[in-house]
């Protein structure tokens, strides 16, 4: 079964929608082996990784795409960090759309530039930013007929609160908390809309915290203002000025959660830890969320036991830059068996 026919019912899906599917969702909830443990919780993580294009971005790209092509669409058009366009540029092109993907020059990860060019999307890149080239094609979407499938399209994030009823599917039961990095703010979004449906509709008898959280130098939402200059390590999360940034605080404030913010050292760390304790690797952006949970965790927020999930957006293999630079050079030896024996001291 695919995304959009195990949740039709609570989509906007109709009989005219097609059924599409590059085999997205049904994304691992991994009961965390170390991790939780440290600091006294049940910590699970939802591995997005896993999707069709190592991105949660094509839970919500399904959705835009099958309305897409139920209204006729012929082209779409996006604004990326990264992530969106790798998934806009899949998504067209096995569905016959013509894509068109607008990044900030040399500010994209390696793995994520090398998917848009080989899915066949027209890859321009402006001398600005995120926040510049989200201006222009929202601007350009107006004006000719192309679909804007940022998550300024309602449609995205519609797609993307499954993954919060596959998490409650999964726990026959809302977390306590829910952790997840914040870039345009969509995504905190999308979960709230998940989980406030599920309540609504009587799955789940309370709702979790929001705790999202934002890169120090890529923190508007924190810091109150417009970010002119975003700069931060996790490029998918530079941001400054967020599409969703109202609906993110609505979401914040509804579920007596926080928006706060954690600096790119503690994002690598983050990132370094999940892998080496939890054999999970992610992309820096994602790893904000777990970030923020050892933030929390030394302010004495858990008093022990809290059922927590921390959403890992996308997979590491994207930017592998992000850990080279960061990782001491490796060993060379002579091709020699006790060379070998005596560097690895046995
Ligand atoms: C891995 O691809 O904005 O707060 O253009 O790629 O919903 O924006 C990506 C965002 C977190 C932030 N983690 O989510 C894009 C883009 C990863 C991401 C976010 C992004 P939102």
């Amino acid at each position: 079964m695919t995304l959009l026919e195990k949740y039709k019912d609570l989509l906007p899906v109709n009989s005219k929608t097609p059924i599409i599917s590059l085999g997205e969702g049904f994304t691992p909830l991994i009961e965390t082996k170390h991790l939780g443990r440290m600091f006294g919780i049940d910590l699970f993580l939802k591995y997005e990784g896993t999707n069709p294009t190592g991105s949660f971005k094509d839970r919500g790209m399904v959705m835009a795409i099958a309305k897409a092509l139920e209204e006729g669409a012929k082209s779409v058009i996006c604004a990326s960090t990264g992530n969106t366009s790798a998934s806009a540029a899949a998504y067209a092109a096995a569905f016959d759309l013509k894509a068109v993907v607008v990044i900030p020059a040399g500010k994209i990860a390696m793995g994520k530039l090398a998917q848009a060019m080989i899915y066949g999307a027209k890859v321009i890149q402006v001398d600005g930013n995120f926040d510049d080239c989200l201006n222009i094609v929202k601007k350009v979407s107006e004006d000719y007929p192309v679909v804007l499938v940022n998550s300024l399209n309602p449609n995205r994030l519609e797609g993307q609160k499954t993954a919060a009823f596959e998490i409650v599917d999964i726990l026959g039961r809302s977390p306590d908390y829910h952790f997840l990095p914040v870039g345009n703010a969509g995504n905190i979004t999308a979960y709230w809309m998940g989980y406030t449906q599920y309540h609504k509709g009587g799955k789940i008898s309370f709702l979790p915290r929001m705790m999202g959280f934002q890169a120090e130098g890529a923190a508007p939402i924190v810091r109150g203002h417009v970010v002119e200059k975003p700069e931060t390590v996790a490029t998918a999360i530079r941001i400054g000025n967020p599409a969703s940034w109202k609906k993110a605080e609505k979401a914040r404030d509804e579920s007596h959660g926080i928006i706060d913010m954690v600096s790119d050292e503690e994002i690598l760390n983050a990132q370094r830890m999940i892998a080496s304790e939890e054999g999970i690797f992610c992309e820096p952006a994602s790893a904000s969320s777990v970030a923020g949970i050892v933030k929390m965790a030394k302010k004495g927020l858990f008093r022990g036991g809290e059922v927590v999930v921390a959403t890992l957006t996308g997979n590491g293999l994207k930017d592998p830059d992000a850990v080279l630079n960061a990782t001491p050079n490796i060993v060379t030896i002579p091709n020699d068996v006790k060379a070998l024996v005596k560097e690895v001291g046995f």
